[in-house]
This record gives C-alpha cells, sequence and structure tokens, in this order.
C-alpha cells in the first residue's frame, strides 16, 4: 500500500493506525497481537508508580450500537512490571507507554521508567475518567505542569492525551503545546453511565464509567478539528474509529495519525490492516498519493 506512512513527532509509522490505551492491556503478548493485526504503532495501557486492582465489578458493559462503558479503575501492575513487559517488545513497530501520576513528579518518574525501558514515546493520561483524584487534563495550568515536569526530565516525544470533559480541551491542547508536549492525542473516553431498570441502580460497580466507541466519534472529530486550528504539534485522533472513512475524517479534521480501541471488539484485532486498506482505497480513488495530501483539508 502506498502513501500510508506518516511521522508524528519524528516517530514513523508504517500506516496512520495505532491500538489505543487500554484495549489490549500491557503484556508484550497482547500488544503483539495488534502488531499482528496491522497497527502501525501500539499504546500500552496506562501505568502507575504502584500496583492497582482497580474498581469493583462490573467494570466493562456494552453500549449499542458498538460502544462500552467502562470503569475499569487504571488497573495495573505498576510501572516498574510494565517496563520489563516492554522490553520484550524489540522494534516491529513503535510503542508507546501511556503514564499516569498523582502528581507531575510522579508522571515524570514514570516516563523516566519508560524511557528506561527503550519505548519510542510517552502519552500522558491526562484524563482518566475512572480514577479518585485531580484529573490533570481538566485544567490548562494542572496540564501544563504534569507537561513540564516530564520534558524536563525524558527525551522522548511526549504526547497528553485529553478529555472533551475538560470545560476548554481546545485550551487544555494551547497550554500543552506551551509547556513542550510533541502531540496531543483527543480524546479519552467521556464520563457516562448505566441504569438497570430490575436492580434500580447503576450497572457499573463504580457508578459512572468512559463512554467509547461510535458514539463518540463527532464529539472526537470537533475536539480534533478545533485544537488543529489552533496548534502546530501533531494531533492523534481517537474515538469511535472503526473504519477508513472514519480515519480519513479525522485527517480531514487535522489529525496526523488515529488511535483504534474499541473497534477492536467488533472488526477484530485485523482492524489495522483493514482500516490501513480503506484508507489506501479512498486515496487511491481520489488520486492522492499520501495521507499527508488531506490532512487538514476540511480547514481550507
Ligand atoms: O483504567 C481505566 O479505568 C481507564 C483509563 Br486509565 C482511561 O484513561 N480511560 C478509561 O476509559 N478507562
Amino acid at each position: 500500500m502506498h502513501g500510508l506512512e506518516v511521522e508524528v513527532a519524528g516517530i514513523m509509522l508504517k500506516n496512520p493506525t495505532m491500538l489505543a490505551s487500554g484495549i489490549m492491556g500491557l503484556s508484550a503478548a497482547s500488544l503483539r497481537r495488534a502488531v499482528r493485526g496491522g497497527a502501525g504503532a501500539v499504546v500500552a495501557k496506562s501505568c502507575s508508580s504502584q500496583p492497582r486492582e482497580g474498581n469493583p465489578n462490573p467494570t466493562v458493559i456494552e453500549v449499542p450500537p458498538r460502544g462500552l462503558l467502562n470503569s475499569v479503575g487504571l488497573a495495573n501492575p505498576g510501572c516498574r512490571e510494565l517496563a520489563e513487559e516492554l522490553r520484550k517488545l524489540g522494534g516491529e513497530v513503535p510503542v508507546i507507554a501511556s503514564v499516569y501520576g498523582f502528581s507531575p513528579e510522579e508522571y515524570a518518574e514514570n516516563a523516566v521508567l519508560m524511557q528506561q525501558a527503550g519505548v519510542d514515546g510517552v502519552e500522558l493520561n491526562l484524563s482518566c475518567p475512572n480514577v479518585e483524584g485531580t484529573v490533570f487534563g481538566y485544567r490548562e495550568e494542572l496540564a501544563q505542569e504534569v507537561v513540564s515536569e516530564v520534558k524536563r526530565r525524558v527525551k522522548l516525544p511526549v504526547f497528553a492525551k485529553l478529555t472533551a470533559d475538560a470545560g476548554d480541551v481546545v485550551s487544555v491542547a494551547k497550554a500543552c503545546e506551551e509547556a513542550g508536549a510533541d502531540g496531543i492525542t483527543a480524546i479519552n473516553t467521556l464520563r457516562a453511565m448505566s441504569i438497570d431498570l430490575t436492580a434500580r441502580q447503576p450497572v457499573l460497580g463504580n457508578r459512572v464509567g468512559g463512554l467509547s466507541g461510535a458514539c463518540l466519534k463527532p464529539v472526537a472529530l470537533r475536539c480534533v478539528y478545533e485544537i488543529a486550528e489552533e496548534v502546530r504539534i501533531p494531533v492523534i485522533g481517537c474515538g469511535g474509529i472503526s473504519t477508513g472513512r472514519d480515519a480519513v475524517e479525522f485527517f480531514l479534521a487535522g489529525a496526523r495519525a488515529v488511535q483504534i480501541g474499541t473497534a477492536v471488539l467488533y472488526r477484530g484485532l485485523n482492524v489495522f490492516r483493514k482500516v490501513a486498506q480503506e484508507i489506501a482505497e479512498y486515496l487511491e480513488e481520489r488520486g492522492y498519493s499520501s495521507v499527508g495530501d488531506i490532512t487538514g483539508m476540511a480547514h481550507r
């Protein structure tokens, strides 16, 4: 397939599809399955300094059509153990670690551990809907503090993953760029809930969770479009992408690459290869030679 290679903050991707954080967990074996499914890069599940068990069950439920509601609660074995797993992944595609922290210093320490593990980039999860405490991506100055501290400590490309639950996601993106972020990932899941009519209680053990899947696409697309108007660093689209046509909408809105998560459930692990093929077909049918030819076109 021609013209699918993209460069994102110095990282070369053989095609613009990436595995979104959280979907395939954090073992090397499961991330490799996404690589075999054709992903141009993979993002591991977010990790914190200390291991976390996560929230009470149920933590993941289906929200038709083609959506999920999760309240996983950052279940992870801690960054040190994750670092050992990511070390096993060798060079097939770029690997991006997703790091979380309860303070800017913790984010930076975790990012340093990931850098030592040899990853290609770090995504700062500033937008988890399921953890008690500060959501750094809700406010410009908090997001800025985290990005500055991480950039002070690591040399790798740093992406800030943001949420539309923030009052003004565009201002938060601008603040991250000012603090030295190398890219923006937009967006994380949106806070949402489901109520069981028989039990007359919220379905999720944690009551509230994060919504992902098809219904997120228009919101994510709007965020990418508006952020791309205001920042010069690359924007990675995330939210409701399951086909090549979805991906193309994000490129037209200004995204340099796209992340795919929930769609793995509906189109299988080969979703990356399928979406890449569908993007190539779109480009070829219209006489474009690369993804870059159409990036940001909807702004003109
Ligand atoms: O683990 C989770 O509950 C979780 C995280 Br860290 C996140 O960033 N987004 C999400 O929907 N779930």
